[in-house]
């Protein structure tokens, strides 16, 4: 059978044919009904000063240039790094309308530098070396391991020796399918290092997912460990690989070089799966090598990394950065949203697996001398207190982190909050999907004590780097609100013609011209960037999300309006989800919308019309499940599968979504116009069957 990577979402969803997106899709998650009507109270936090920023005034004159002078803005900030030959005076040019012809984005053009140097050398050459890089947190509660600048430097020029021993060239990609040790933002900067694009693969990832990634960009060299603790759980990474490396080498594609780190608490040397000649033991390779390593300097559109994420449509896709303007807007972000100063101790809870633990636990803090906290385990284990044990072991100051896992702290009880000292923390970060006002006050109050502003940051994979967020102690708050535009940042509002609307009202969130990471491309097919991002609003970068905007200027992001669920902060393509649904046997057909889920932000919710003649068991539910499981990961594992003997569909065979996002919710009194349903008899069944 061939993967699910290639054949997710069957072949209806190849075709390309994007038009504006459906505007009966446009109210689609909870905090944003929440905040439709009555927008919550202005939250003012006068007791926070920013550092860099004294007033709202100096915000717009500085974001008023930063839209009008793009490329002078950046050039000021620019100078901060250190640049081996300095960008022409005039580096900046783009195009976002597919009408102009190819779409394009160059930044520091004629620029070389090397973000790991920024991130590291830079550092340790002013006498910074000894100054704390990584705090790392095991899963248990008496591992911990603290790694200096220089310890750190160290490390990744092994790693990058290593790297280059085994053939890896500028532009070549790395595959990583690793737990949250040091070890794998270290194999990170050592990629980058020698100018080779990291594709770091999420560990909770099916064999079959990351077979898809390797194969899709080549990697012949794939690093990992022997396996994982996660709480109570033990996960075995490297018979996972094994499993992707069979499936890739069936496909035609070898993976040559394999290095496994022997996380020895979950699985030793002993138990780790092993095939002589292909892998090595990071042990035995890594220690032996030089800490000098020649930087590779790149040039700034050189690519950095490469890291796939889902689309509504078709395989997950390899968004493209490059150097010079994400390493800039990377830097920018972090420091003016989390008022960052070098020595901060800052946590962002996400995994390097997804774009928020590229830009705001590696790159960001480090290009600003932070310290950065990596954690190894899950926040509720042991207890739900384990964060703010670890905000109070390591006295943080910013706090980063999702709804998903506000609401479930918030549900486990004040107690586990409240007897941690939490006196350290300063600024309280929130990413990934949008937060409801509800656990946004409790977030602020309990958390917080009241103190702490919040910074409801909302940006993409794609986008790289924060694009909507407020700057601490520089506007007033209000819960459940992104507030404004970062600089350089030039958002705006379309309505379903691709009409641009201004002032208060709701449409599409849009970008209006070229921010320093704007993805470059989609790996492989550029035709697909295109269409994706810049065809359905022409002149605009589509992001695929709604939004309104209030009278005083704020944004409300009210979620995905494309097929496109977002469960826990993870982005999920419903295409994907059926795709590996329908790899069961027993299964015909799947159709895949989101529902509210008071935890989870969206939960997933499948519809699935068996083979003729296979009766819907709960083996058969089941199976299902798992095989979502196996073919994605358990992330995406659907929350309930619906039979359904036939699905709403129009004359010309096309699923009515709208339908089962009713049908979904409990809302199937507002079902709207069926009359265009080929048989509108299946929406009756399909009430008769709810589980
Ligand atoms: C960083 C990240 C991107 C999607 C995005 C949107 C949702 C992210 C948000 C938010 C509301 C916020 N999203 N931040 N929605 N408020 N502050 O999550 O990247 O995994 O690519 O997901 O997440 O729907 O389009 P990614």
């Amino acid at each position: 059978k061939p993967s699910t990577f290639y054949r997710c979402g069957s072949l209806r969803n190849f075709a390309y044919t994007w038009g504006p997106p459906d505007p009966s899709t446009l109210k689609v998650t909870s905090a944003a009904s929440q905040v439709a009507h009555a927008p919550p109270p202005m939250v003012l936090q006068e007791n926070y000063k920013h550092s860099l920023l004294k007033s709202r005034e100096q915000y717009d004159a500085m974001y008023k240039r930063s839209i009008e002078d793009p490329q002078g803005f950046w050039s000021d900030i620019g100078k901060e790094f250190h640049w081996e030959k300095k960008w022409h005076a005039d580096h900046h040019s783009y195009n976002f309308d597919v009408r102009q012809g190819p779409i394009q984005n160059q930044w520091f053009k004629g620029g070389q530098t090397n973000i790991t140097y920024n991130c590291l050398d830079r550092h340790v050459e002013a006498g910074r070396g000894d100054q704390i890089c990584f705090l790392w947190e095991g899963n248990d509660l008496d591992r911990d391991r603290r790694m200096t600048y220089k310890e750190v430097l160290d490390e990744v020029c092994r790693v990058a020796n290593w790297l280059r021993s085994v053939g890896v060239k500028k532009g070549d990609a790395v595959a990583i399918y690793a737990p949250m040790l040091c070890e794998l933002p270290i194999a990170m900067l050592a990629c980058a290092r020698i100018g080779a694009m990291h594709s770091v693969v999420f560990a909770g990832f099916s064999a079959d997912s990351l077979a898809g990634r390797i194969v899709d960009c080549k990697s012949r060299v794939v690093i990992t460990t022997s396996g994982v603790m996660r709480g109570s759980k033990k996960v075995e990474l490297k018979k996972i690989v094994d499993n992707a490396l069979n499936i890739c080498k069936k496909s035609g594609f070898e993976v040559d070089t394999c290095l496994v780190y022997e996380n020895d608490n979950a699985i030793d040397k002993a138990s780790c799966p092993w095939t002589e000649g292909r892998d090595r033991w990071w042990h035995d390779e890594i220690p032996k090598q030089s800490t000098e390593a020649a930087v590779e300097w790149m040039d700034s559109e050189d690519p950095l990394f490469l890291l796939y994420t889902s689309g509504s449509t078709g395989k997950p896709k390899g968004v493209m950065h490059t150097t010079g303007g994400y390493m800039v807007m990377a830097a920018t972000t972090t420091k003016y949203v989390f008022d960052m100063q070098p020595g901060d101790v800052y946590w962002c809870t996400a995994d390097c697996g997804w774009i928020t633990g590229h830009t705001y636990l590696t790159y960001g803090p480090l290009l600003n001398g932070a310290t950065s906290v990596v954690f190894e385990g899950t926040p509720t284990y042991p207890t739900p207190a384990r964060c703010w044990q670890i905000v109070e072991k390591y006295k943080v100051k910013q706090f980063y982190t999702a709804p998903t896992l506000i609401r479930s702290l918030e549900g486990s009880g004040d107690q586990h909050v409240t007897s941690q000292d939490r006196s350290s923390l300063r600024i309280l970060g929130t990413v990934g999907e949008p937060i409801n006002p509800q656990a946004w006050n409790w977030y602020h109050k309990v958390v917080g004590e009241g103190r702490c502003p919040i910074v409801d940051t909302w940006w993409q994979t794609e986008t790289a780097a924060h694009l909507i967020s407020p700057l601490p102690g520089v506007w007033g708050q209000k819960p459940g609100s992104a507030s404004l535009p970062f600089f350089g940042a030039h958002i705006a509002m379309v309505d379903e013609k691709g009409q641009e609307i201004e002032g208060p009202g709701e449409g599409y969130l849009c970008v209006k011209s070229s921010w320093p990471s704007t993805i470059r491309t989609i790996y492989g097919d550029h035709d697909r960037y295109e269409t994706t991002y810049f065809a359905p609003f022409k002149g605009f970068y589509f992001s695929g999300d709604g939004c309104r905007r209030d009278a005083d200027g704020y944004y409300w992001i009210t979620g995905r309006v494309d097929d496109v669920i977002n469960v826990s902060g993870h982005r999920i393509g419903t295409a994907e989800v059926e795709g590996a649904l329908e790899e069961h046997p027993a299964c015909a057909e799947a159709a895949v919308v989101g529902f509210e889920h008071p935890i989870k932000g969206q939960g997933i919710y499948a519809y699935v019309t068996l083979m003729q003649g296979t009766e819907f068991t709960e083996d058969i539910r089941k199976g299902l499940v798992m095989t979502v499981r196996e073919q994605i990961g358990a992330f995406a594992a659907p929350d309930v599968i619906h039979e359904a003997p036939g699905l709403p569909k129009t004359r010309s065979g096309k699923i009515m979504r709208r339908v089962l996002r009713k049908i979904a919710s409990k809302e199937e009194d507002q079902l709207g116009d069926i009359s265009t349903l080929a048989d509108p008899g299946v929406v009756e069944t399909l009430l008769k069957l709810r589980p």
